[in-house]
């Protein structure tokens, strides 16, 4: 841990005690820096009393204890609620939201903060509460670089931290994409799950396999990803004609069997879409270019 110029441990307010808050808390506590605590249900914070940390009776209260303020709440609105009722109380603080939410949240909170003259860092928790004090929380934060310049001994005490810019939003733009892909992935997972318990196959014995053959995607999205990047698309996954042959046997096998197939018929409509332009001999990351406008 570091010390203040005056050789005292740092002070740090931390504003929820959820599962996510209490980690933190109790993270900085035991680590002896000297913590105060808010949480809207005041009981919460009766643990984190208990190894030392102080309650503060209010959060502006809370906010003034300290020159760092971490926030970590439900949601944005949340977030904004707790913000309205400290206001100016953030005054010459540093103010990190570690609560989930949108990157036009973040540069919302960024605004807001600096009105009322205080520093703004965004970061995302992307791990688990009991894994907070290890690496194995990735941090993504983003905005006041000077901020984190002073604080960042701290906040390496929670796990891998990695910075992304001054842009307040891009520590979300990065846990939103990540948290997008889990969730892309794992409904199609899910599907497919069906799929396989509709023809009376374990599900848990094919989940097993499928999670193994998980492990050739990285090269692939590596790929693919600089195939966007350029805009040359090569054959992954083989020529797209060759995939798209396989298409209605596929949509029409799912119906059979009962599982929706709006998402292949997605596909498919993309695909053809793409054969018809011309690019057959193309691979599937073509398909990025019926998505959305090219990013400049
Ligand atoms: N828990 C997890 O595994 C994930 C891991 C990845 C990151 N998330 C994000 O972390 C944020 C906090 O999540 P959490 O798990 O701590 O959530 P809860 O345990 O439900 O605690 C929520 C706290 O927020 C307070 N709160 C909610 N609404 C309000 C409000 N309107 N005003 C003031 N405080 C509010 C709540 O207070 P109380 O209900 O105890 O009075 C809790 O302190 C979150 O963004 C996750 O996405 C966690």
């Amino acid at each position: 841990m570091t010390t203040t110029t005056d050789g005292t441990s740092p002070r740090v307010t931390v504003i929820g005690l959820g599962d996510m808050g209490s980690a933190i808390a109790r993270t900085f506590t035991e680590r002896g820096y000297r913590t105060t605590v808010w949480n809207r249900t005041a009981s919460k914070s009766a643990p984190l009393v208990d190894v030392g940390a102080t309650a503060a009776a209010t959060a502006a209260e809370a906010v003034a204890a300290s020159p760092l303020v971490m926030v970590c709440l439900l949601d944005g609105t949340a977030v904004e609620q707790v913000l309205a009722s400290v206001d100016t109380a953030v005054m010459g603080k540093v103010l990190v939201n570690l609560t989930s939410g949108s990157p036009a949240q973040a540069r919302a909170n960024e605004r807001w903060a600096s009105e009322r003259g205080a520093e703004y860092i965004d970061g995302k928790l992307m791990g688990d509460p009991p894994d907070i004090g290890t690496p194995q929380v990735l941090i993504p934060l983003s905005g006041s670089r000077g901020a984190l310049d002073v604080h960042e001994p701290i906040l390496r005490e929670l796990g891998g931290i990695v910075y992304r810019g001054e842009d307040a939003g891009f520590a979300a733009v990065e846990f939103m994409a990540q948290v997008a892909m889990g969730y892309e992935m794992l409904i199609g997972f899910l599907h497919v799950l069906k799929l396989v318990q509709a023809e009376g196959v374990d599900v848990a014995a094919f989940g097993e396999r499928l999670a193994g053959s998980v492990a050739a995607y990285p090269p692939l999205l590596t790929s693919m990803a600089k195939a966007v990047a350029t805009g040359e698309y090569p054959p992954d996954l083989g020529p797209l004609r060759v995939q798209a042959a396989l298409m209605d046997d596929l949509i029409t096998h799912r119906e059979a069997v009962g599982v929706e197939s709006a998402r292949m018929r997605e596909v498919k409509e993309l695909m053809d879409r793409r054969l018809a332009d011309g690019h057959g001999e193309q691979g599937f990351s073509g398909l990025f270019e019926l998505l959305a406008p090219r990013a400049h």
